[in-house]
């Protein structure tokens, strides 16, 4: 990303601010512009970087909203945001809806569909000259379950990723500009969310920032299941939460996406304390040259 967003103390915090009824952590929350703005400004003080702003719910079965009803949501709050001075993500799958927020004072594309949604999407990217966030995607929440199918997920959401860098590139984006991130829980079930944030290495390692968002998701609810299999409330999965952003820290990723900012500056804080420490990524052990990424 450009110099205005490259840190020495990465990862930055993105705190995520939904101004939806229905998404699965924070949705009907911050429904009202007068309370998206004033969680969004207390999100800054609380530690965010950036507070990224949706109007469209993602979450596994979420039916869509048109674009006029999405922008309709987020452009006050982001013009509201931005006159308070906060630095802007627009979640966004549409081009129309970016090039809005963008005009409305957001400064970050966060695409979840990786331009896949809308080629017009690129054109935004390009014309406005600022950074893209390219989620691996393969299709709106109403279907995504079914195409959960992968040879070896984390070398298929590589190679998909890298597909969708080329073809950002050939429609005119500044590769310097592109964060790329694994999408956890878009078309992937708990072993490919577990199998992709074990492998955080395989994405570092293709050289472009990484964003890490497992906040409060299903993978994580699953894991801490009552006995009888029942997943533990979203509202009850911080402490996971936490514990995957410090370890995403460790592994070296570029930002880690939170709804819960001022617990994540502290557990980093704990991190830097102690001498911000790497994780061994086992790479040298990696079998041969392959560099195949084991599930
Ligand atoms: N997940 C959600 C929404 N936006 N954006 C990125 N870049 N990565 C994600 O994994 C992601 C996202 C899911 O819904 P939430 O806003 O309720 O967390």
């Amino acid at each position: 990303m450009g110099a205005e967003s490259v840190r020495e103390d990465h990862p930055v915090v993105m705190g995520i601010l939904n101004v939806t009824p229905d998404s699965f952590s924070d949705g009907g929350r911050y429904a009202d512009v007068d309370a998206a703005i004033e969680h969004g400004i207390a999100l800054q003080q609380g530690g965010a970087d950036i507070v990224d702003v949706g109007g469209e719910s993602t979450r596994p079965g979420a039916e869509r909203v048109d674009a006029a009803t999405e922008a309709g949501r987020v452009v006050p709050v982001i013009a509201g945001l931005a006159a308070a001075g906060v630095r802007m993500s627009i979640d966004t799958t549409r081009a129309s809806v970016a090039a809005a927020a963008l005009t409305a004072g957001a400064t970050v594309i966060n695409d979840v569909s990786g331009g896949l949604a809308d080629p017009a999407m690129a054109g935004v990217a390009a014309d406005a000259g600022c950074p893209w966030i390219l989620m691996h995607w393969r299709g709106h929440s109403r279907r995504m379950n079914e195409l959960a199918i992968y040879r070896n997920v984390v070398e298929d959401v590589r190679d998909e990723l890298l597909q969708r860098v080329d073809e950002a590139v050939g429609g005119g984006v500044d590769p310097g500009r592109i964060v790329l991130d694994p999408g956890l829980g878009f078309a992937k079930n708990a072993d490919h969310n577990w199998a992709l944030t074990r492998h955080l290495d395989v994405l570092i390692d293709l050289g472009f920032p990484i964003l890490f968002a497992a906040s409060r998701k299903t993978y994580l609810g699953r894991l801490l299941a009552a006995p009888d299999a029942t997943p533990r409330p979203v509202d009850e999965r911080e402490a996971a939460t936490l514990a995957t952003s410090v370890l995403a820290a460790a592994a070296g990723v570029w930002g880690i996406r939170v709804h819960d900012v001022r617990a994540t500056a502290d557990a980093l804080a704990v991190w830097r304390a102690s001498g911000a420490p790497k994780i061994k990524t086992g790479r040298s052990n990696r079998s041969g040259s392959s560099g195949r990424a084991e599930e």
